[in-house]
């Protein structure tokens, strides 16, 4: 019976997806985000018929390797998840283009080979420990050794934006304009509203820093008490960085990112007393030493997606509490797969020092057939067999669809490019911009 048990973990078939998500006019140092982002949605399917899914980044490059891997995965067991990571390393070879775009200009960190192909990885990843949690009858959690809490606790993610994509592109919503101190509380409030979100994080590297200082000290008062952090995505130089830390010296939880490189954040972190996080110096093991010897960081951003699953989160916050360096938790524009598997990880991790970052309910789509709820800011941590999410097969046809429909512009991600159309007369985004 051990010998069919093995047979029926076999993977028969995997189905790669991709789609394109709706993304409202968000605004970052980069740029602008595009009307529609590229995701990936993995299926693996076993041979005792149960379907694992995943997701990950869908830009043209993450695409190429995901369908290698895809290619030499059948036979291969989902209980092999150490042996993910040789398959990749034989079968995905070097990608062609390790570009701007694959990293949205290097919001993520670092633009390596290896790095996509650890961010490929991930979302297969998840795709076989969901397999193999629903073929057990486990929740993921349980496969990374059980939840430590029952719920996960999220933050706000605030965004300057603009109330529609130039030229009405997209898909409409009802959040309107935030441009100025008043537009950022007020979508704080809406956040804190709707779903119960008690920190908040302001986007930044949009406008001149006094503009953001006055935003934060904007939400200090509004929300008295409240954690909040402000992320310019390493938008400013030293001095600047330094100058927004005695600013708001008291106010913020942390300073995710003020300046960029290892180097320029280690500056900043000797002259200030703000903690700084981080989720683009640190964003590979190799980063590490040097961040963390230098007290550059006080704080990680883990995100399982680039880190390479929710095995290697689970190490790097072993790593973080050997240094005694603070962990939290990073986000890109994604769907509920991937909350999914953001929230089994962060249950099951001790030193998760601080509520996590998440895009989604930015998100009016999904391709999952019951959206998550935060209550209370906090997402409770499913016991369902796998991920506990259903692939919705017509939504993922309809998303699927179009990035069929696609001339390739948004294929890849652009913010810079999208913003370029909005305004040809922008500036650069190069750092430090001040
Ligand atoms: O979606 O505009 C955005 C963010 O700026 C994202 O690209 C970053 O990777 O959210 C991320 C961050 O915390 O730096
Ligand atoms: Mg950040």
């Amino acid at each position: 019976t051990g010998g069919l048990r093995r047979a029926s973990l076999a993977i028969t078939e995997v189905r790669l997806t991709p789609v394109l998500v709706a993304d409202p006019p968000l605004l970052n140092v980069q740029g602008v985000h595009q009307p529609y982002t590229p995701r990936l949605i993995i299926e693996v399917l076993t041979a005792d018929g149960i379907t694992g899914i995943g997701e990950t980044y869908g830009d043209t490059a993450y695409l190429d390797l995901a369908r290698s891997l895809a290619d030499a995965l059948p036979g291969h067991l989902v209980s092999e998840l150490n042996g993910l990571f040789t398959l990749a390393d034989r079968v995905c070879g070097e990608p062609q283009d390790v570009s701007d775009a694959v990293d949205v200009g290097g919001l993520r960190g670092v633009r390596t080979a290896d790095k996509l192909r650890l961010s490929v990885v991930s979302g297969f990843e998840v795709a076989c420990l969901d397999a193999l949690g629903t073929s057990l009858g486990l929740p993921v959690h349980a496969l990374l050794g059980g939840k430590i809490r029952d719920h996960v606790d999220y933050s706000a993610y605030l965004f300057y934006r603009w109330a529609t994509h130039p030229g009405g592109a997209g898909e409409p919503d009802d959040w309107g304009a935030a441009l100025d101190p008043e537009g950022v509380v007020a979508q704080a409030r809406r956040f804190a509203r709707t779903y119960g979100f008690s920190s908040f994080k302001l986007k930044g590297g949009v406008f001149p820093p006094d503009e953001e200082i006055a935003a934060v000290r904007a939400l200090a008062e509004a929300f008295p008490g409240r954690p909040l952090r402000l992320d310019p995505n390493g938008a400013w130089s030293v001095e600047t960085s330094l100058y927004v830390a005695r600013e708001l010296a008291g106010v913020l939880e942390y300073l995710e990112d003020p300046a960029s490189g290892t180097a320029r954040m280690a500056e900043v972190a000797a002259a200030c007393d703000t903690p700084l996080a981080t989720n683009m110096c640190v964003t590979t093991f190799p980063e590490i030493r040097e961040a963390f010897t230098t007290g550059a960081v006080q704080v990680v951003l883990s995100d399982h997606h680039y880190w390479g699953g929710l095995r290697n989160t689970r190490e790097l916050a072993a790593i973080c509490r050997a240094f005694g360096v603070g962990l939290s938790m990073h986000s890109n524009t994604h769907l509920g797969i991937s909350l999914a598997a953001m929230t089994h990880v962060a249950a099951t991790v001790p030193n998760l020092d601080h509520s996590c970052d998440t895009h989604y309910p930015w998100q009016t789509e999904d391709v999952i057939t019951e959206r998550h709820t935060f209550c209370g800011g906090r997402l409770a941590v499913s016991d369902a067999p796998g991920l506990g999410v259903e692939l919705d097969h017509e939504a993922l046809k309809r998303l699927h669809q179009r990035w069929l429909d696609d001339d390739g512009a948004m294929r890849d991600r652009d913010d810079a490019a999208a913003m370029l159309r909005a305004d040809p007369g922008w500036g650069s985004p190069a750092v430090p911009r001040w």
